[in-house]
């Protein structure tokens, strides 16, 4: 983490990773921003999970593994899990230790029969994959969110060719992508009346004081996001209010009056341009109003 820090830190425009938004607070902020009346990803995508369950079940054999990477508070997976009475496993990998054991014994509760593999890990990086019985069980990833969004394009296909390799033959991913829609809709989704994405933005400066040592005065930044047209994504920046220091791990950064942190993107795609995006490794099947991404080996 400090390495990934310092090294954002020092470039001309400075930037922090944005998975650390998500200590144990940054998780209940985000839980927050999926409930604000401008943050439209996380209700229409559990609409159209809703609407589409039937399709999406069938697409799924019964005793396959369930994946989940960034698993959060683990909600949407209820929806499935609700109408796939036969998963062999629900792996949710998620960074935030605490926030990933208070919600494993809440989903332990409530599905007393599931087998739950909770791995607390940072995906993005080479991780232990729990062992699986049965060496011909199907793995389907559940992405939601647009999560993907997060990565640059090419890191996405990294990423993605990654993911392909983990999941068997015959396996899949369920992946939620916000798509390019009007600049005052996306806009404002990150920009909401009552401050919590800007408090969720802030929170990243609360997380390297605790981990790193660092002193961040939050009051001394102020958030900032909008949509760059050119990159296709919403951006995320904290800008300093004023000339000054910050000490992280012993190390002095200086920041001017005005100066930004990159903190996000948010990549929005076109339907066309995910589809270009997954095919190396990815099979469309389409059903209606809905894609499916339904993953075939290529080997
Ligand atoms: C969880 C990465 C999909 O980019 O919309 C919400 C995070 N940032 N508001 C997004 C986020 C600001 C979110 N993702």
């Amino acid at each position: 983490m400090l390495e990934e820090v310092l090294e954002g830190l020092r470039g001309p425009q400075k930037s922090l990773p944005s998975k650390y938004f998500y200590d144990e607070r940054g998780s209940r902020l985000f839980e927050q921003i999926t409930r604000l009346k401008e943050y439209y990803p996380t209700r229409t995508e559990k609409a159209i999970m809703q609407q589409y369950m039937p399709e999406i079940a069938e697409c799924i054999a019964g005793d396959s593994v369930l994946v989940e990477l960034g698993s959060g508070s683990s909600k949407k997976i209820r929806l499935l899990l609700n109408h796939l009475t036969n998963i062999a496993a629900y792996v949710p990998v998620e960074i935030s230790g605490k926030y990933l054991a208070e919600v494993v014994r809440t989903l332990k509760q409530d599905y007393p029969n599931l087998l739950i593999k909770p791995v607390c890990a940072d995906y993005t990086k080479p991780f232990q994959f729990p062992p699986i019985q049965n060496p011909h069980t199907y793995y389907i990833l559940f992405y939601p969110g647009s999560t993907i969004g997060n990565f640059r394009p090419c890191q996405a296909q990294q990423f993605l060719e990654t993911i392909s390799r983990i999941l068997n033959p015959g396996g899949g991913m369920i992946i939620g992508v916000d798509l390019k829609k009007n600049k005052k809709i996306m806009e404002a989704a990150y920009n909401d009346k009552k401050g919590i994405t800007a408090a969720f933005n802030k929170n990243i400066l609360w997380h390297l004081n605790r981990e790193l040592n660092a002193d961040f005065n939050p009051v001394n930044f102020q958030h900032k996001a909008f949509y760059n047209q050119e990159e296709g994504r919403v951006e995320m920046h904290l800008i300093s209010e004023k000339k000054h220091e910050v000490s992280v791990a012993g190390q002095t950064f200086f920041f001017e009056k005005g100066e930004s942190i990159h903190t996000e993107n948010s990549y929005k795609y076109t339907l066309d341009e995910f589809e270009k995006l997954v095919q190396p490794w990815f099979q469309l099947k389409k059903s209606g109003q809905m894609t499916i991404i339904i993953f075939r080996c290529n080997i």
